[in-house]
């Protein structure tokens, strides 16, 4: 099977591709990312010489480029993860957001009914579900209530995937996984910014008073789950991913530092990001009772992992640390370190 893997040189997009060649070696892998920040071509350098690897720069909102990449690669299933994909980025400018992930997947989706494509994933998020109070979990059946910009254009392009598969019968899958987190993830998002902050010693900016949860998943088990469901999910359904990992921001933040050996005097509570949700927590049962899926990963260990990679790969984050990111972080972050929580 040729697989396009949208949004591939990202940080789960990146993963899944070296998963995908690793897993299943006699497919071919097509990658189309349009390299926006967040992209990063170096997550993919191992594959550099692999012939059932290829790399296409590109906007999946050009219709025209996506019709070409897909005809030309024979083209059978879509990965679809290219994205905006960070919350804070999307307070500040929603306008890519809406640009991106959802004309975006509109246009995948018609190039796809177009070509006849066999398979398209969705991969969308439990943030379509909004935000959960001290108890219970996100079943599948869970209303549809988005907080963020992000959330909501991810839950736009949820629905509009299924609505491609219920009015034009397009096999579709959309999957809703929790927060991920291990190598290659950009230090915008809480675990690898508390780590590269703390590593250069300086301020861990907690939003409000840290007590948000999130239910945490290894980017490893998330592709594992991908790659289940593209192969076993059912056409049409709507499939939870999670491992059941529910942790307190803060809990998380002073695990990290446990496991750096650094001082928890670096952490700051600051002013709280606007529309935060309190709490998420999937109920993966479905894709377990169906698909058989469940995370190989337990949260310490893939923390620790996690922790140590990128301890040990400063040159992958160091130049993102500087220039034009460097700017963005400081007009974030002393905005909100300026404006201490309480
Ligand atoms: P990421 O920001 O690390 O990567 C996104 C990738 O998409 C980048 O390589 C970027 O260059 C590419 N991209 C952005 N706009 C594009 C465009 N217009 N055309 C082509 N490529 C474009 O994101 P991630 O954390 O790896 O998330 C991947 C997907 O998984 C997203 O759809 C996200 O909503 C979803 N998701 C993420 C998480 C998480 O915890 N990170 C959890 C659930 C779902
Ligand atoms: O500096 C920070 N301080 C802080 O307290 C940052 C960046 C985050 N936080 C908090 C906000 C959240 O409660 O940590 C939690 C996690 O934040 P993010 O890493 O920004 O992730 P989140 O907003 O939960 O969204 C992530 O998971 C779902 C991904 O970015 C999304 O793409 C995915 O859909």
């Amino acid at each position: 099977m040729n697989v396009l893997v949208t949004g591939g040189c990202g940080f789960i997009g990146s993963n899944l591709v070296h998963y995908l060649r690793a897993q299943r070696p006699a497919q071919t892998v097509v990658t189309l990312d349009k390299l926006t920040y967040a992209g990063n071509l170096e997550n993919l350098a191992a594959l550099e010489r692999d012939k059932r690897h290829i790399f296409v720069r590109g906007d999946v909102c050009d219709r025209v480029l996506v019709d070409r990449v897909i005809a030309e690669n024979r083209i059978e299933a879509v990965l679809h993860l290219a994205a905006e994909s960070h919350v804070d980025r999307s307070i500040l400018g929603p306008g890519v957001f809406v640009q991106t992930n959802v004309l975006g997947t509109q246009v995948l989706l018609d190039a796809c009914r177009a070509a006849k494509v066999q398979r398209f994933v969705m991969v969308s998020t439990d943030e379509v579900y909004g935000s959960l109070g001290p108890t219970g979990a996100f079943i599948e059946a869970s209303p549809i209530q988005p907080s963020s910009p992000y959330a909501a254009s991810k839950a736009s392009a949820d629905l509009i995937t299924l609505a491609y598969g219920h009015t034009f019968g397009l096999d579709v899958v959309v999957t809703r996984c929790s927060n991920n987190f291990g190598r290659y993830q950009f230090p915008e998002k809480l675990i690898p910014l508390m780590i590269v902050n703390a590593l250069h010693d300086k301020p861990l900016p907690v939003y409000g008073d840290g007590g948000n949860v999130r239910d945490w998943l290894h980017v490893e088990d998330h592709c594992e789950a991908l790659l289940t469901v593209l192969e076993r999910g059912r056409a049409g359904e709507v499939y939870n991913i999670g491992g059941g990992a529910e942790r307190k921001n803060i809990d998380l933040v002073r695990g990290l530092l446990g496991l750096l050996g650094k001082s928890e005097e670096l952490i700051r509570f600051v002013a709280d990001r606007p529309g935060h949700d309190r709490r998420y927590a999937i109920d993966p049962s479905k894709i377990r009772a169906e698909l058989g899926w469940k995370p190989a990963h337990t949260f310490e260990q893939g923390l620790a992992e996690t922790v140590r990679w990128y301890v040990d790969h400063p040159a992958w984050w160091e130049h993102i640390h500087s220039g034009a990111y460097q700017q963005y972080y400081d007009t974030q972050y002393r905005v909100r370190l300026d404006a201490p929580a309480g």
